[in-house]
């Protein structure tokens, strides 16, 4: 029986509705034993909240997974999301060369930046380091704005097909042969995903919703991670993922004043039943 076991790395924001405490339980609920690293721990995300704490853990990376090593503990698949530091990104680099089973598929959710601006903290450098950590994974999962930050190409809201694949082409030359591009969207009232695999383009298409809801990337990607995992195409992962980010949205848009991530945890069994 294939059995497998993934290694998510990102942050624990104890409220908020992303990263770890949403890859955790969307990954798990695939179906796939969800190990966990987490690189820090803050109280809320750093999306508008105000007087967050944050205690890093990047002096800790190295001694787990040396552990690891120790214990003949390996993953099928390491998918990394938000990173707080360049250091980070380095120990995350080592764990992708030391801790995977020979055949393990490496995601890596650029988690950095959104609606044309970089998160708080992070700089050129960041980018820079994140550009070196996609060049050996086997899947990224930008949006738009980190795609133009990855690619060095300036960050516009009015763009074309051909302005798509240029940036396609630029991402696969940082060394990464598959592209899952979030948020790219060709006509009025509609958004979708890029799947760019081994040379191939296609693109799922659906309804661009009036309310977006932060954390949705973390969503995503998860959800992406989990069906990948569970023997989808990347195509039908991409297209699984956006649907259950979909359903998220229009869940959470039934909620009052829920405005720091997606209300995910209802509409789970959605995505249990698009996996069979
Ligand atoms: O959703 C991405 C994310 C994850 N973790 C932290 C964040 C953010 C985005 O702002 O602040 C701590």
């Amino acid at each position: 029986m294939d059995y497998k076991r993934i290694l998510t790395i990102q942050d624990i924001s104890c409220v908020g509705q992303c990263s770890l405490t949403v890859a955790l339980p969307i990954i798990s609920a695939c179906g796939i034993e969800t190990s966990i690293l987490p690189s820090a721990i803050l109280s809320t995300h750093t999306a508008g909240f105000t007087g967050y704490t944050f205690r890093d853990l990047t002096d800790d990376m190295p001694a787990i997974r040396n552990h690891w090593l120790d214990q003949s503990l390996d993953f099928s698949a390491i998918y990394t999301g938000y990173l707080g530091s360049t250091k980070q990104i380095t120990h995350v680099g080592n764990i992708f060369m030391s801790c995977g089973t020979y055949d393990c598929i490496k995601i890596v959710d650029p988690a950095m930046a959104d609606n044309g601006k970089l998160y708080p903290g992070f700089d050129d450098a960041y980018v820079d380091a994140m550009k070196g950590l996609c060049g050996i994974a086997d899947y990224i999962v930008p949006n738009l704005t980190e795609a133009c930050l990855l690619a060095d190409t300036e960050y516009k809201t009015d763009y074309d097909k051909a302005f798509i694949e240029g940036l396609l082409e630029k991402l696969v030359r940082l060394g990464c042969p598959n592209v899952i591009f979030t948020g790219v969207s060709y006509a009025p009232g509609k958004t979708g995903v890029v799947v760019y695999e081994s040379g191939k383009y296609s693109y799922y298409e659906h309804d661009l919703l009036p309310n977006s809801c932060h954390g949705t990337g973390d969503i995503y990607s998860s959800a992406f991670v989990g069906a990948l995992m569970r023997g989808k195409s990347a195509f039908d992962a991409a297209k699984i993922a956006a649907d259950f980010a979909v359903e998220c949205i229009k869940y959470t848009a039934t909620l009052d004043n829920h405005w720091y991530g997606a209300a995910f945890e209802p509409v789970l069994s959605k995505l249990i039943e698009s996996l069979t």
